[in-house]
């Protein structure tokens, strides 16, 4: 089947999150999201600042940093103008709609004010993806959300038919959910993005850490396994030289797709 460009699936999406996204790849030729899991926001803005121009996704777990607060997010959000990334809050929703809605919008860390997009596990089925829907609904600018069609690590209890009913869940809400979290692709609809944990250059300790994570490199999945974009955090983090290490994530990701489009 014929391959499509980021550039054209932006045009054939009419998920406006989708469209923006598929826009910032093409235009800073990146597929590569940065996962920035460290604790000290001052280094996360700092890491932001240097690695921004190469990624076209910053993913943050916002419930780790220690010294959280609104106007260290309000410099995040500064960059992420500043460098043309989006801003991925990955939450990992799961309960009932009424309390994600709350989860997502409320609380200490306010996450709808200031993500562009965030995740849910389908596990607890339309009700949380509405309840995320409504709280959305609230803004100008575009949201979305991705559904964590796959996990990344060893043993964990997602199967064939989960993943499945997870594509359908997903072309259901449309509007809302512009792709997955996955290992492989999962659907042609060449407006669902597929977005893949568990990266990093082959030559890192043995592939995997000592919590069942486990990686593949950015060239497998991107050609073999067809995904979009690779999510990159400590291959990136514990690197003598962060900057340089993402851009040549950036470099392997965005050549491995050129070569799957036959460029
Ligand atoms: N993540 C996974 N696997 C999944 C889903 N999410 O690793 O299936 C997230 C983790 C972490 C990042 O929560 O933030 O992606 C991967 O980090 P790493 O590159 O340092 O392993």
């Amino acid at each position: 089947e014929k391959e499509i460009s980021f550039e054209e699936r932006a045009e054939i999406t009419n998920n406006k999150m989708a469209k923006k996204l598929f826009q910032i790849m093409s235009l800073k030729q990146s597929n590569l999201c940065f996962s920035a899991d460290v604790e000290s926001f001052d280094l996360l803005l700092k890491l932001a600042d240097e690695i921004g121009p190469n990624i076209c996704i910053l993913k943050t777990h916002i419930d780790i940093l220690n010294d959280f607060n609104m106007d260290k997010v309000q410099e995040l959000v500064n960059l992420s103008i500043k460098h043309n990334f989006l801003i991925f809050e990955d939450r990992k929703f799961a309960d009932i709609g009424n309390t994600v809605k709350s989860q997502y919008s409320g609380g200490v860390y306010k996450i709808s004010q200031w993500s562009n997009f965030v995740n849910a596990h389908s596990i607890a089925g339309s009700g949380c993806v509405q309840g995320l829907k409504e709280a959305a609904l609230q803004y100008d600018e575009p949201k979305g959300c991705l559904l964590i069609a796959q996990l990344s690590c060893k043993n964990n209890l997602i199967d064939k038919t989960y993943t499945e009913k997870t594509v359908k869940l997903a072309e259901e809400h449309s509007d809302f959910i512009f792709g997955f979290i996955c290992q492989n692709k999962l659907t042609d609809n060449p407006g669902f993005i597929h977005i893949t944990p568990g990266i990093q250059f082959n030559e890192n300790n043995g592939m995997s850490d000592n919590l069942g994570q486990q990686y593949t490199t950015p060239e497998m999945a991107i050609l073999q396994n067809k995904c979009d974009v690779i999510v990159v955090g400590r291959g990136i983090l514990k690197s003598e030289n962060p900057a340089e290490t993402a851009l040549k994530y950036k470099n392997t990701a965005y050549e491995a797709y050129l070569k799957r489009l036959n460029l």
